[in-house]
């Protein structure tokens, strides 16, 4: 009876004598007791390794009771949820992020100073969670931060892949990818929850049956997958909410295939059952391109799947109307690899609710929301029907049903013109029909979001043109951002005291506008001094690291410039190569005495190319091959270096970009979406070398033009370029650099030629040489602006303070206001 239950709870609390200590001694108490009992090491004798897994588990604890307060709190409030839906997480490492947020730092610091430990060593010891390829996986991770430090009530979705992101190693300067197995040694940063699961299903047929005289179509699956749940909780900075990110991990089913067992095959059903669990094993390690996989396919139903089911459920914990759903939940896509989810759900309220197709089509229509990532329409998913129907034939037919409502109804808003029709239609037909994504999610989504402001104009005048003729209101743009949490404090200790010291608080950590109170400073010597101590003391960590990774010693003294992105065509890190050719080339033909005027730099690229992309590979190659050549030029010394730093992921970011004088972001305009590395290097105090290209121009707008090296054509002019093909004028400069390198002057001659091809007069679609010569007078630009410290300082000092609108705490309240329509939720401490 009810007595008793208080009783037992009254009783429970009193043992659990209220919350986890935070005192330096407590602490102590707690790391011990992971290090005995969790590790099962004796506590006088263990390693950094233990040190750092009994550490996480103290941190895990006290992220366990604020997750369960933020969760009972969303649960008594009723508030609406945003639920986003993401394939992609680079959440990278947990410890300091965790400390820093539950605000603990100090603490921690001092409990294992007195154990003989140092909690950055520790901290060394963790690996990233690389579940994620590039930009848009850090954005997510981005968001889930910003969401819990501003107390939305959100959950993130995702999948528990085995192995993230391959790692690159590089051999004799060829990229080889290796198998991220980061489970390995187990991950104190999940909560595994064996009950909560759900079956996801596959193949099969559908049938028509007879449901009280009325026919209705079921589906009868073929196989079963279990999803597992594992929880990751988010932490808010400054706030007690701790939100939670859902990874799902694929198990075989518990139900058998009772046929296999009839025939007495036993041992080979379970030797089957093992491809099912392979669904969650491996990311797809293509950033744009995944067309026509039936496993990559297998994992966003399995994604979706699961996710839709948990999210279900919990509403109808609380509600017993599916009337209510739009007012309660927000379910939001991340570009269109969840978005199967549309079908899922009208299944769901169709097959399984009973609630008739037009009732559950209104409510459907108002909860999805749609952010895309991509600029040019060949990248858009594409699933072809015959994978679709055989893995989920009911799936397929409820598409075709979507498809045919759009299609009427659009043929009554603008007649029969066949042509717009057959754009806009979800199906593709052709050599092999498929689903066009993309079309699926504007149509079925309240909102469709680009990520900066020219990346929505071309969404409207070029991919997405016939539906923004269709629906302009559907339009909207949300630039991204970045969190100040990992991308200063975590990141850059120094320069968050610092910014700390001069700004007289701390709030600019939950409010990073707060930052352009750092004008006021910038004509301040001693602070321009400290300024400069700090860049000092970062490009002092990153030459070490520099130093161990390849061997290389740099100069502190030398301009740090550095480029580090996934490797792709458009990003030109090959422009960045080929512009360090022509300096060194420059420096070779020129005299002792004009060579002391000379800036020395150090050019540090770094990135992974997809495993199948050959011409990315092949500059990775060529970088390796022109910093053979240079560093070991004794004619060039400290005046030139180039450094590929191997396996770029989220750690590696953190330590080089506080390092970094100076950054590139070089795409073709028109062709990076946002872009959010420019962001991380402008909250850091590095300048910019860029074209104006996704949020770069709005970064613009926010710094001057005078604040940051801008060059190349513009957007509006890339078009026209490209149609003078081979009348295009470009520089001798460009073409002397690229006979070079076809020349062997660098080695592997017959390699390099099918990527000199790339870039030849009439074949260049990226227009490297059209922009080379407006890129050398940027980077002349950087050198002259160089050589006078205190004019670069007051640059790099404008720049931090130009980066709070960057913020995605920015981004993510103009989501939850203009798109989600979700409140703050803040559970009382
Ligand atoms: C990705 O990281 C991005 C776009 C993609 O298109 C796929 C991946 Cl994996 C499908 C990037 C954009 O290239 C970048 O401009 C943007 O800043 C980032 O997403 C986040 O929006």
């Amino acid at each position: 009876g009810f007595g008793e239950r208080k009783a037992k709870a009254e009783r429970m609390f009193s043992l659990m004598d209220g919350f986890l200590k935070n005192d330096p001694f407590s602490l102590q108490k707690d790391i011990l007791h992971h290090v005995e009992y969790t590790m099962a090491r004796s506590r006088f004798s263990f390693d950094d390794y233990e040190a750092y897994q009994a550490l996480a588990h103290s941190v895990r604890d006290r992220l366990i009771e604020r997750w369960h307060d933020t969760h009972i709190y969303f649960k008594k409030t009723k508030s609406k949820r945003l639920y986003f839906l993401s394939l992609e997480f680079l959440m990278g490492r947990s410890l300091s992020n965790s400390v820093i947020n539950l605000g603990i730092q100090d603490q921690y610091a001092e409990a294992l100073n007195q154990l003989g430990f140092e909690f950055e060593v520790l901290a060394e010891q963790e690996g990233d969670a690389s579940l994620g390829n590039g930009g848009l996986a850090r954005f997510s991770a981005c968001q889930m931060d910003s969401l819990a430090t501003l107390d939305y009530p959100a959950w993130g979705y995702g999948l528990r892949y085995e192995y993230g992101l391959f790692r690159q190693i590089i051999v004799d300067g060829f990229q080889h990818e290796q198998p991220d197995y980061w489970l390995n040694f187990g991950n104190p940063w999940e909560i595994e929850r064996i009950h909560v699961t759900y079956e996801v299903k596959f193949n099969g047929t559908v049938e028509e049956v007879d449901m009280n005289g009325e026919k209705v179509k079921v589906w009868i699956p073929g196989e079963t997958v279990e999803a597992v749940a594992y929880d990751n909780p988010i932490p808010g900075y400054g706030t007690k909410n701790t939100i939670n990110l859902r990874l799902w991990a694929a198990k075989p089913s518990n139900q058998f295939d009772l046929e296999a067992y009839n025939t007495g095959d036993y041992i080979n059903s379970i030797v089957n059952r093992q491809n099912t669990e392979a669904i969650s094993n491996v990311l797809y390690p293509d950033d744009r391109s995944h067309q026509g996989k039936e496993m990559r396919l297998k994992q966003q139903y399995f994604f979706v799947s699961a996710s839709l089911q948990d999210i279900i459920r919990r509403f109808k914990e609380a509600h017993n109307n599916f009337d209510e759903l739009p007012e309660q939940v927000a379910l939001h896509l991340n570009d269109t690899h969840p978005s199967l989810s549309i079908a899922e759900i009208m299944r769901i309220l169709v097959d399984e609710e009973h609630l008739g197709w037009s009732k559950a089509w209104n409510i459907v229509n108002k909860i999805f929301s749609f952010t895309t990532h991509t600029v040019v329409a060949e990248g858009l998913e594409k699933i072809p029907v015959d994978l679709l129907g055989s893995l989920l034939p009911r799936h397929l037919q409820i598409l075709y049903e979507i498809n045919s409502n759009f299609m009427e109804e659009l043929k009554k808003k603008i007649g029969l013109d066949y042509n717009r029709l057959s754009r806009m239609s979800i199906i593709e037909e052709g050599a092999v029909k498929s689903i066009r994504m993309a079309n699926l999610s504007i149509v079925c989504s309240h909102t469709v979001n680009g990520v900066s402001k020219v990346h929505s104009n071309t969404l409207k005048t070029k991919t997405f043109k016939d539906f923004y003729e269709l629906w302009p209101e559907k339009f909207q743009y949300t630039t991204n951002g970045v969190t100040q949490r990992r991308w200063i404090v975590v990141s850059n200790p120094s320069l968050c005291a610092l910014l700390s010291k001069w700004l007289g608080t701390e709030a600019w950590i939950r409010n990073a506008d707060l930052l352009t109170g750092l004008r006021d400073h910038v004509d301040n010597t001693s602070f321009r001094h400290e300024w400069k101590m700090v860049k000092r003391l970062n490009k002092m960590r990153l030459a070490e690291y520099i130093e161990t990774m390849s061997g290389v010693k740099v100069s502190l003294d030398a301009m740090f410039d550095v480029q580090v992105k996934r490797i792709h065509e458009y990003k030109r890190q090959l422009l960045n190569i080929f512009g360090i050719i022509h300096r060194y080339d420059c420096l070779k033909n020129m005299d002792k005495n004009d060579r002391r005027k000379v800036v020395p730099r150090v050019c540090i690229i770094g990135g992974k190319a997809a495993p199948g992309y050959e011409i990315a590979k092949k500059i990775i190659k060529l970088c390796h091959a022109v910093a053979e050549k240079v560093n070991n030029d004794a004619d060039i010394g400290d005046l030139l270096k180039l450094v590929f730093i191997p396996d770029y992921n989220v750690s590696v970011a953190e330590l080089v970009i506080p390092g970094a004088d100076l950054s590139q972001h070089i795409s073709t305009a028109g062709h990076e979406a946002s872009g959010t590395g420019s962001m991380k290097f402008l909250m850091n105090g590095c300048l910019l070398l860029a074209t104006a290209d996704g949020s770069t121009v709005e970064i613009i707008e926010e710094l001057g033009s005078d604040n940051l090296f801008l060059f190349g054509a513009k957007v509006e002019e890339v078009a026209e370029l490209r149609e003078k093909g081979g009348a295009l004028k470009v520089p001798l400069q460009f073409a002397r650099v690229l006979r070079m390198v076809r020349d062997g002057y660098f080695g592997d001659k017959d390699y390099f030629q099918s990527l000199c091809d790339t870039v030849e007069v009439g074949n260049d679609f990226y227009l490297l040489g059209s922009d080379f010569g407006s890129y050398l007078e940027a980077q002349a630009a950087a050198d002259k602006a160089f050589v006078e410290p205190d004019k670069w300082i007051k640059m790099s000092i404008l720049s931090a303070a130009a980066s709070g609108r960057f913020s995605s705490d920015r981004t993510i309240r103009e989501y939850a206001e203009r798109t989600w329509k979700i409140d703050p939720c803040q559970c009382p401490f």
